[in-house]
């Protein structure tokens, strides 16, 4: 089962073009920022992670997350219910290292999940998910279901490699010529 998983993620990457992927699994307690699984640190053009995860109980839980992108980064994360999108209801967030909302959303993404994306400079970030109505992200709610969260950022490319880019439009324009 997990080779499928893991394969499902390559597809879900590939089909959003990103390079690189790395899946985690959530680890309680995460219910506040200070307890947040940390997700890693990023710094290559087309980075991603996913996490599995489940709001568990009888509801009542929220599952925080931290990562780090050291350049400026476009995030763009979105909730998928597993084994299937057609029950639940997620809230996300998107939080600064402060803890101040950046983004949150609530049914942006297929059925009632929830897709965010931000233009971000460098630095320390927080993803909360939760159920429906936990507005203040602290578990307030009686969702429960089992999701993948699914991360993309899309980092600028480092001058050198932005400079291979131009080299090699260039190539091609005299090959083509
Ligand atoms: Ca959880
Ligand atoms: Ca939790
Ligand atoms: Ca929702």
């Amino acid at each position: 089962m997990k080779k499928n998983v893991i394969i499902a993620l390559a597809a879900v990457a590939g089909a959003a073009g990103l390079a690189n992927a790395t899946l985690f699994f959530e680890s309680e307690p995460n219910n506040t920022l200070l307890t947040a699984d940390d997700v890693g640190s990023y710094d290559r053009p087309g980075d991603a992670f996913a996490v599995d995860g489940r709001l568990g109980g009888r509801g009542g839980d929220v599952d925080w997350y931290r990562f780090e992108v050291t350049e400026g980064a476009t995030i763009n994360a979105a909730v998928y219910g597993r084994p299937t999108s057609e029950d639940g209801d997620s809230l996300l967030g998107l939080f600064a290292s402060d803890g101040s909302t950046i983004t949150v959303d609530d049914d942006d993404n297929i059925g009632l999940y929830s897709s965010v994306e931000a233009i971000v400079p460098a630095g320390v970030y927080y993803l909360a998910v939760t159920g429906f109505g936990d507005d203040a992200f602290v578990g307030d709610h009686t969702e429960t279901f089992g999701y993948k969260l699914v991360v993309g950022l899309n980092i600028p490319a480092p001058a050198s490699l932005a400079g291979f880019g131009i080299l090699g439009l260039a190539a091609a324009r005299r090959r083509r010529a």
